[in-house]
């Protein structure tokens, strides 16, 4: 069975999204895959409790009792080889996660670890993507998954989402607009990643 760890720091709809996608699509039969474990940095992150109640395995790991982003990041990868029998996972997908990875565990996971970034790469990288894009006066914005690197927001990407600017659209506005696009292409392109893994 290929093992799917997702990463994730809040809401955790799109770790949701996945879950779901993979229940209904019966991963475990079409794709040989399911949703080994959930791994959050922060403790109450609202997604833990969808995860609790699916049976899915959880798993907290505070950054800050870490002195350096390296030994946070060395835990990390030996909490996610845990949920794997044999070798590796086949995949680590970062869900809302928000802490920068070091290119030590990127190169570990390098070709399995992918991301949801809520903009239109290569435009927007970094945090406050839907204000900026507002700011731009962009009339499009939407959604990227792309492969992680050690670079921030600039691995191949895999699939794009794109939603319209409306006048007087507030940043949450977007963000809702944005996040509808999410739930749609994250868990197709993950099923289309697993079936070249
Ligand atoms: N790591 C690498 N190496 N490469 C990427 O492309 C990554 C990554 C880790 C996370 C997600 C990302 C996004 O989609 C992601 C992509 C957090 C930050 C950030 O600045 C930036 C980008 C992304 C996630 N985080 C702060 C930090 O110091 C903390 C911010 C917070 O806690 O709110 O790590 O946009
Ligand atoms: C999503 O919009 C995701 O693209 C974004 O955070 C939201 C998480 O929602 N990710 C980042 O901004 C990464 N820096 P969710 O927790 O409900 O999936």
């Amino acid at each position: 069975m290929k093992n799917i760890v997702i990463l994730i720091s809040g809401g955790g709809s799109n770790m949701a999204a996945i879950v779901r996608t993979a229940q209904r699509d019966s991963w475990a039969k079409t794709l040989g895959a399911r949703v080994a474990a959930v791994i959050s940095n922060k403790a109450d992150a609202k997604g833990l409790i969808f995860a609790r109640e699916q049976g899915i395995a959880t798993e907290v790991l505070d950054h800050t009792a870490f002195a350096s982003r390296e030994e946070f990041d060395t835990a990390l990868a030996q909490l996610i080889d845990r949920f794997d029998q044999s070798s590796e996972p086949v995949l680590v997908v970062l869900a809302g996660f928000m802490r920068i990875l070091t290119p030590g565990f990127v190169n570990r996971y390098a070709g399995r670890l992918v991301n949801i970034h809520p903009s239109l790469l290569p435009a927007f990288t970094g945090l406050q993507t839907h204000q900026r894009a507002i700011d731009a006066g962009c009339q499009f914005a939407g959604v990227t998954v792309h492969q992680v690197t050690a670079e921030l927001d600039h691995g191949l990407i895999l699939a794009q989402g794109v939603v319209p600017v409306l006048h007087g659209d507030t940043a949450d506005a977007l963000a809702a607009r944005v996040l509808s696009q999410e739930h749609l292409i994250y868990p197709r392109a993950i099923a289309e990643l697993l079936q070249h893994l």
